[in-house]
């Protein structure tokens, strides 16, 4: 008796299982139905540029009628980006593929060669004129110049150091044609003395090496440093923390991680942003494909956070120095504008 029960509800299960079963191997989904998948290229956990994708496409998928979402973390071998694009596209199961950092643009106009119907938002990046691509890239060397102008001022009052420090990951061009000079113009509006101390860690994981190349940045005499770069900003973060040294924070809010040694964070408004363009590229596809964005301070995408105790403890003459810097920055001086890249 038992065991025809049992079969009873394998059968009932089974038939209803079976049009959902069609359905997924004839590659159908309901009509008007959205799919969405973030390709995450590396890990999100530690990266607030990536933590921020992630949430603004689950704000943009929630407020879109019949979306869905999926997350995929590709990891941090970047010769396998291209081949986990080109699977997701394969599937033919994703009305857009979302993403961000500025090597995305040439791996998915490759997969648009092979897939042309394949749709892709990706911030932080840019690329005009490809017809199955949107980009919005951050004019980078605002968000630089505000933490090279804080980190100046501070090694300023506290020492006679003319030596600020960037420990970053790898080298790309953003980073080398954005950041490094905006950094640099930073430190320098405060005083043309000032000079970069640059090194490289070769990967967006290795915090001990990131340790290890923060100590001898600040073995040369620098009170401050920028790490560019993701999870082993971690390494920055402990090294400077352990020598009362002090950190600018990029992309997102940097106090709450090291609240002794963060002083400043320049952050990008990237949950806003993707939750903005994707939900438009859902709702009026065609908009903006083939079109390369460039969002600024200006536009309240890159901005300065004041909300952290290390901030606060600056003392009010140096934060009213550095605030009026930020103001001016926002109203055009110095004039970073990029009308492309
Ligand atoms: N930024 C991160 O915070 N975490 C990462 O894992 C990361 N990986 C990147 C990989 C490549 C190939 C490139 C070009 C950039 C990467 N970035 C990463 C940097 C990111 O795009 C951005 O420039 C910085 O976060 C500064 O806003």
């Amino acid at each position: 008796m038992k065991l025809n029960r049992i079969s009873k509800l394998t059968m009932v299960t089974l038939l209803l299982l079976l049009p959902a079963v069609f359905a997924f191997s004839a590659g159908q989904k309901e009509a008007g139905q959205l799919d969405v998948v973030v390709f995450v290229p590396g890990v999100s956990s530690g990266s607030p540029i990536y933590e921020m994708l992630v949430a603004g496409a689950k704000k943009a998928v929630a407020e879109v009628p019949n979306a869905t979402l999926k997350v995929v973390e590709a990891g941090y071998n970047q010769a396998e980006w291209l081949d986990k694009l080109m699977a997701i596209a394969e599937t033919g199961e994703f009305e857009l593929i979302v993403s961000s950092n500025p090597s995305l643009p040439e791996l998915c106009a490759r997969v648009a060669q092979d897939y042309p119907e394949q749709k892709f938002f990706i911030a932080d990046a840019y690329l005009a004129g490809n017809t199955s691509i949107h980009t919005v890239l951050y004019n980078q060397k605002e968000q630089a110049y505000m933490v090279g102008y804080l980190a100046a001022l501070y090694t300023q009052q506290t020492s006679g150091s003319n030596i600020i420090g960037l420990v970053a990951a790898q080298s790309y061009p953003t980073l080398d044609r954005l950041i490094i000079p905006g950094f640099e113009a930073g430190m320098q509006a405060v005083d043309p003395a000032f000079r970069l101390e640059y090194r490289e860690i070769g990967n967006w994981y290795d915090a001990n090496k990131a340790a290890e190349l923060t100590a001898s940045i600040l073995d040369l005499g620098a009170q401050v440093i920028l790490p560019i770069a993701g999870g082993a900003g971690q390494g920055v973060l402990a090294a400077a923390g352990e020598r009362g040294a002090k950190v600018v924070w990029f992309d997102g809010d940097g106090y709450k991680l090291a609240p002794e040694t963060v002083i400043g964070c320049a952050e990008l408004d990237q949950d806003r942003l993707v939750a903005e363009r994707v939900k438009l590229l859902l709702t009026a596809p065609g908009s903006l494909y083939g079109q390369a964005d460039i969002v600024s301070a200006k536009d309240g995408y890159i901005f300065f956070s004041k909300d952290g105790e290390g901030y606060r403890k600056l003392g009010e003459s140096l934060r009213r120095s550095f605030e009026s810097a930020v103001d001016n920055l926002a109203k055009g001086q110095p004039d970073f504008t990029l009308s492309s890249f």
